[in-house]
Order: structure tokens, then sequence, then C-alpha cells
């Protein structure tokens, strides 16, 4: 098993991130890692993938789309508008490029924690679930329960809070990436 510098990547992130996204990150990586441990998964790589889902946040969004074209990373029409969603493609690139993670499963949790995807690893649900519960988050107003779900039963609280961003989404006529809409309508069939 890998062992992986948690303090020199914990260390990165306070540089790369301001103060309010490195106290989420935080929040991601314990909770991610107490979401594994749980479900009697690996905590560490929980961790790890907490520590870096985020670590393109706080990136202009003419420098992630930059660092996209420059890397032949394919930009959708629906990113090229709203290039926040690009964190995650650029992350994931971040992650490889300069932390040298080389875990595919660490990876995809980081390329997709925002809009999911069909068939998603159990690491992959965690760091999705993590960054909707993780202690900090104040918005939703099922969040008690959901947070409570989380530890009972992975796959009913993915649904439920695919379910409230898109129900947020729509509230505020924002653009649907069609990977959100993909996602749950898989898990919606599957559970
Ligand atoms: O980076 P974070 O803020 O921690 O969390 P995130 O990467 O999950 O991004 C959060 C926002 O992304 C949240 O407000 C919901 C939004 N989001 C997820 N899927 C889509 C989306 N926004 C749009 N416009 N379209 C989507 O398909
Ligand atoms: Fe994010
Ligand atoms: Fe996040």
């Amino acid at each position: 098993m890998k062992n992986y510098d948690i303090k020199k990547i914990r260390k990165e992130m306070e540089k790369a991130q301001d103060a309010k996204r490195f106290e989420h990150t935080l929040g991601v990586a314990y909770t991610a890692a107490a979401l594994a441990m749980c479900n009697q998964t690996d905590s560490e790589k929980a961790l790890v993938a907490g520590l870096l889902h985020d670590c393109a946040k706080c990136i202009r969004n003419e420098k992630k789309i930059s660092i996209c074209e420059k890397h032949h990373i394919p930009i959708s029409d629906i990113e090229r508008q709203n290039p926040f969603l690009l964190h995650a493609k650029a992350g994931r690139y971040i992650a490889r490029k300069k932390f040298q993670i080389h875990d595919d499963d660490i990876l995809n949790a980081i390329l997709y924690h925002t809009t999911g995807r069909p068939e998603m690893s159990e690491l992959e649900k965690i760091i999705y679930i993590a960054d909707y519960i993780e202690p900090g988050r104040k918005h939703a107003d099922n969040l008690a329960k959901i947070r409570k779900l989380a530890f009972q039963d992975l796959d009913a609280a993915l649904l439920v809070i695919l379910n409230n961003i898109l129900d947020y989404l729509h509230s505020i006529d924002s653009p649907i990436d069609p990977m959100t809409q993909k996602t749950y309508d898989y898990y919606k069939k599957e559970i």
C-alpha cells in the first residue's frame, strides 16, 4: 500500500486556498476518512482525495480554462459557460502532475466530485457525499438527516444529495451539466 505524505499535501493546500476554502478542505478530508472507516475501506486514500478534491478551486477561471486547453482536456459548452465546473478536471490534472497522485480511484474521485457519474466507486461516492455534508456546510434544510443517512447507507445518501442539488439548480435556473443529470437518473433507477 502506498504511503502518502499527508502533512505535505495539507501544507500545500493551505498555501493554495483561502482560509475559508481550506477549512472546507479539512472538513471534507476528515469526513471522508470517517465515512471510509464506517465502510471498512481505505481511510488514507479518502483523506488524500478529500484534501485534494478542490485543489483547483482557488484558480482563476481563465487559468482553469488555459490549464485544460494546454493539456488537451476537453471542455464542454456548459463548462465553458460555467468555468467553475472545470475545477474538477483541472484539479485531477494538478493532483497528478503536482502531487504525483497516480491512483486512478483518487484521481476519479477528484474528477467526478462536482457532477458525480453513473457507477461511481465507493471512494468517489465518499468524496461526493463528504463534500456535501462536511461540518462547515450549512445550506440544506434536511442536512442533519442526510448526515445520519450517510453513515448508514452511502447509496441512499447519494440519491438524496443528487435530488437536493438538482432541485436547487432548477430553483435558481442554473444550467445543468448533462453528467449531473445522468448521475441522478442512473441512481434513481438503481436505488
Ligand atoms: O467546490 P465545492 O463548492 O466544494 O463543491 P462542488 O464542487 O460540488 O460544487 C458545488 C456547486 O456545484 C453546487 O452549488 C452545485 C453545483 N453543481 C453541481 N452540478 C452542477 C452544478 N452547477 C451547475 N451549474 N451545473 C451542474 O450540473
Ligand atoms: Fe468542488
Ligand atoms: Fe468541495
